[in-house]
Order: structure tokens, then C-alpha cells, then sequence
């Protein structure tokens, strides 16, 4: 089996550990309400797509991660961005199309990018960033820089071609990259098993001599132990790994649309909600004497307050002029393109 490359590691993590998992999936899940609630005033425009319910993804795995190694996501990214280290203000600020925005107001929510941080992207095509992300694993490799590359995105970018061509030259290549499907099971309104041949995504790695591994995508522990033994995996042995984390969004594909539709239950979703990945690991916790609900309290506070500092930033902050349409667009400035086509 693959799966034998997967190293074992230390089941035991210290507490401060175990509750900044916590301290972070709140701070996710209110920075993810607070942008439900600005986009219906509408101080975010064009298209937000939230991660509410899968936040144990992003959290457990991006906390295996140490500053100078790189994820790309797809367009549900506001807290992998966060996560990786982007400040909360300049990510809302980015969400408001404001000057001080991670790019400038000009990226959106979809397109999310720091490469100070690590983040290469926020990328609003379905599977667009599979083969960036390989590229980039090859550059890591080729310069012989022990990092690790953790590429994000949903169970249906895993039908496209781009996928198999990547995942086939990162096992050639032997790349360190991590390559970790969100299954919530539907690609907008079509569950997985109406879309895709086979319904066990990790089975796919078998195709490419690729260790595996499917792991409960609502327990921040289990997703932070599977991903670590990855991360382990590429950087000790420049491996790459296809992880399936299966999760569930609690909410509409995006913004604009209802939270079950026609695709799935009222009934379906709330009954997903009684595994949320924060309300479980919070008793979890407890059970273990690590917590109480004063304790709980005390990290959602601080939570809402950073994202109460990040709106008052994003609100405050100015629009970009409207020049700044042309810059960041060709290399060199736009005037010196146009005058060399005349
Ligand atoms: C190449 C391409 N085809 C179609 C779309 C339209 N589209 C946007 S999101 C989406 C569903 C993607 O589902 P999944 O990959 O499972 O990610 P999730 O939204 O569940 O996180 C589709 C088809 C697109 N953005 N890009």
C-alpha cells in the first residue's frame, strides 16, 4: 500500500497547541460571519464563496506549515489566507476593493495573494492552481530548498485534466507537494457521486504510485496528524501526497446562493452541523480538562475582536485611484507598451 510511506508521528501535542487550533477555527468562522454579514450590506461586492463548517481543514493543516513554505486554494480562501499568516485587516480591506487590500482592492475575495506569506493565491478557475502549485514544488526541488507546498481545492477539480497531469509529474518527479481535496461533496448543486466514477477520492493517487490517505475533514486533530505525516513525507523525502479530507460547508456554494437549494436537505445540512468542527473539538477538549466554556468565551472574544479591528481597518481604508487600474498589469509601465504598438 501507498499509504506505508505515510510516517507515524507523536500523537501528543502541548496544550497551548491544542488551544490555538481552537483559537483559530473561531477566528475563521467569525472573520467568514462577519464577511456574510458585510457582503449583505453590500461592502463586499462581486462574487465571496464561504468556508463555513470546513474550517478544521485550513486550520489543521496550515498549522503544520512553517513561514517559508506555500499554499494555493481555490476562490474559498479567506481563511486559508489568514491562516498562512496574511493579516486579517488587509485580507478584509482586499474583500471591501480597497487600497490596502492584499492586492489593492483588485483580486477580490477570489484572488487572495501574499507571496511575503507564503499565500501564491486564491484562484477562481476550478483546478487552475493543481499545476502552479506542482510548478512551484518543482522549483522547491530544483533549488533544492527544503519546503513544502500544500495545493488546496474541491472534490470536482479532481475530474480535470490538469489534476492528473500534475499529480502524474509530481509522483515522475518525486515533488514535495501535498495535494488536499476538500470533499464537502458537491461542486456547487452536483454531489460528488453524481459527477465522479469513483466516490473514494484518495483512491485516485493509486494511479500514480502516490501515497494517500482519507481523513474526517471535521476533526482539526485528525486533518493537522494526516497532514503533518505529509508534510513529512515531502520534505524528508521530497514525496508528494494526495489527502482526502471529507468536510461539509454549511453554507450556500457562494453567497448569492441559498444554504441547501434544490441539491441537498434542510434536514442534510443540520444535521451536518451537529459534527461542527469547532462545536467538537471545543468538547473535546473540555472532556480532556484542557478547556471550559469560560475559556471558550474568553478565545471567541478575541476572535470577534480582531475581526472587529479588521472591518473598522477595511471600512476606514481608501479606494484605490483610479489609475492604479493600469499598474500591476504588463511589466513595465503601461504607457511605454502602448506607445511602442503605435
Ligand atoms: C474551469 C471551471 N469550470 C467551471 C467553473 C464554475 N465553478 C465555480 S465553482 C464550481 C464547483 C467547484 O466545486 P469544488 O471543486 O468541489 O469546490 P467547492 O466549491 O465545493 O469548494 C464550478 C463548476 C469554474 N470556476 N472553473
Amino acid at each position: 500500500m501507498a499509504n506505508e510511506r505515510l510516517m507515524e508521528r507523536p500523537a501528543t501535542l502541548a496544550k497551548d497547541v491544542q488551544i490555538d487550533l481552537l483559537a483559530k477555527m473561531l477566528l475563521g468562522r467569525r472573520f467568514e460571519e462577519r464577511c456574510a454579514e458585510m457582503y449583505s450590506l453590500q461592502k463586499i461586492g462581486g462574487f465571496c464563496h464561504l468556508a463555513i463548517g470546513q474550517e478544521a481543514v485550513s486550520v489543521g493543516a496550515i498549522s503544520t506549515l512553517q513561514p517559508e513554505d506555500y499554499i494555493f486554494c481555490s476562490y474559498r480562501d479567506h481563511v486559508h489566507a489568514i491562516m498562512k499568516g496574511c493579516d486579517p485587516g488587509r485580507v478584509m480591506a482586499e474583500l471591501f476593493g480597497r487600497d490596502t487590500g492584499l492586492s489593492r482592492g483588485k483580486g477580490g475575495s477570489m484572488h487572495l495573494f501574499d507571496a511575503g506569506h507564503g499565500m501564491l493565491g486564491g484562484h477562481a478557475i476550478v483546478g487552475g492552481h493543481i499545476p502552479l502549485a506542482t510548478g512551484v514544488a518543482f522549483a522547491m526541488k530544483y533549488q533544492a530548498r527544503p519546503q513544502v507546498v500544500l495545493c488546496f481545492f474541491g472534490e470536482a477539480a479532481v475530474n480535470i485534466g490538469a489534476f492528473h497531469e500534475s499529480l502524474n509529474m509530481a509522483a515522475l518527479w518525486k515533488l514535495p507537494c501535498v495535494y488536499i481535496v476538500e470533499n464537502n461533496r458537491y461542486g456547487m448543486g452536483t454531489a460528488i457521486e453524481r459527477a465522479s466514477a469513483i466516490y473514494d477520492v484518495a483512491q485516485r493517487a493509486c494511479a500514480y504510485d502516490m501515497a494517500s490517505e482519507t481523513v474526517d475533514g471535521m476533526d482539526v486533530l485528525a486533518v493537522r496528524e494526516a497532514i503533518g505525516r505529509a508534510g513529512d513525507l515531502a520534505r524528508r523525502e521530497s514525496m508528494p501526497t494526495l489527502i482526502e479530507a471529507r468536510c461539509y460547508r454549511f453554507m450556500g456554494h457562494s453567497m448569492s446562493d441559498p444554504v441547501h437549494g434544490h441539491y441537498r436537505t434542510k434536514e442534510e445540512v443540520e444535521e451536518q452541523k451537529l459534527k461542527d468542527p469547532i462545536k467538537r473539538y471545543f468538547e473535546k477538549l473540555a472532556a480532556d480538562g484542557l478547556i471550559d466554556r469560560q475559556g471558550f468565551e474568553q478565545l471567541d472574544a478575541a476572535a470577534r475582536r480582531i475581526v472587529d479591528a479588521a472591518v473598522e481597518f477595511a471600512e476606514h481604508s481608501p479606494e484605490p485611484p483610479a489609475g492604479a487600474l493600469y499598474e500591476d498589469v504588463y511589466s513595465q509601465p503601461y504607457g511605454s507598451y502602448t506607445r511602442s504598438h503605435q
